[in-house]
């Protein structure tokens, strides 16, 4: 009877556990990396790690590592067609009358090819390894 009792706890108890382990990845967050890059000052390059939510978009990972990290700072501006647009980096601001912008660039996975992603940070969602490039740039 108390091994009855027994085998019925320790299979409730797989049963409750094995759905977590299962949708692991589905709940848990991938790590990425955030490199900031100055392409016209030519300031060192800054890399920070984040996390993202599994299927998360950008800019909440942005978010998180602005709330943890004093050292990281971001602005944007909300248009009203795309969403959020990059407009700071730790103080550094682009300029319309100068041409200047914070470009998006993305370096897939742990050492795939740099794409120029045709989204913005409210709309992309980072893979797993992901290196994020902000890049401070002319257009
Ligand atoms: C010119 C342009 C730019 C210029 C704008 C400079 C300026 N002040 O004129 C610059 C080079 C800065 C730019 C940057 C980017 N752009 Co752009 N851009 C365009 C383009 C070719 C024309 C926009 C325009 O002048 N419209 C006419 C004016 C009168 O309308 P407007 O509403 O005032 O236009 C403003 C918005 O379009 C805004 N804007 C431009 N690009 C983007 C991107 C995002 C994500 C946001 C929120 C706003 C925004 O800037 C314009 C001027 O203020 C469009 C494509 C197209 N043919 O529409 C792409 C387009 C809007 N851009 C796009 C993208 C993806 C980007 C980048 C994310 C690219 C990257 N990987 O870095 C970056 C933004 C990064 C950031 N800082 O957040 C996509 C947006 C798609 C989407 N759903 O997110 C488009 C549609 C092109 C595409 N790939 O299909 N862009």
């Amino acid at each position: 009877m108390m091994g009855l009792i027994m085998a019925f706890f320790l299979s409730a108890a797989l049963l409750l556990l094995v759905p977590g382990i299962l949708t692991e990845t589905e709940h848990g967050s991938n790590p990425i990396n955030l490199t900031i890059v100055n392409s016209i000052s030519n300031a060192p390059n800054e890399t920070y790690s984040a996390d993202v939510v599994f299927r998360g978009i950008l800019i909440g990972a942005m978010r998180r590592l602005q709330q943890t990290n004093s050292d990281f700072k971001f602005t944007y501006t909300e248009d009203p067609n795309y969403g959020p647009f990059l407009e700071s980096v730790n103080g550094v601001a682009g300029d319309n009358a100068e041409h200047t912008y914070w470009e998006l660039l993305v370096q897939t996975g742990k050492s795939g090819p740099v794409i120029r992603p045709d989204v913005g940070i409210g709309c992309y969602i980072p893979g797993p390894n992901d290196r994020i490039i902000l890049n401070f740039t002319k257009w």
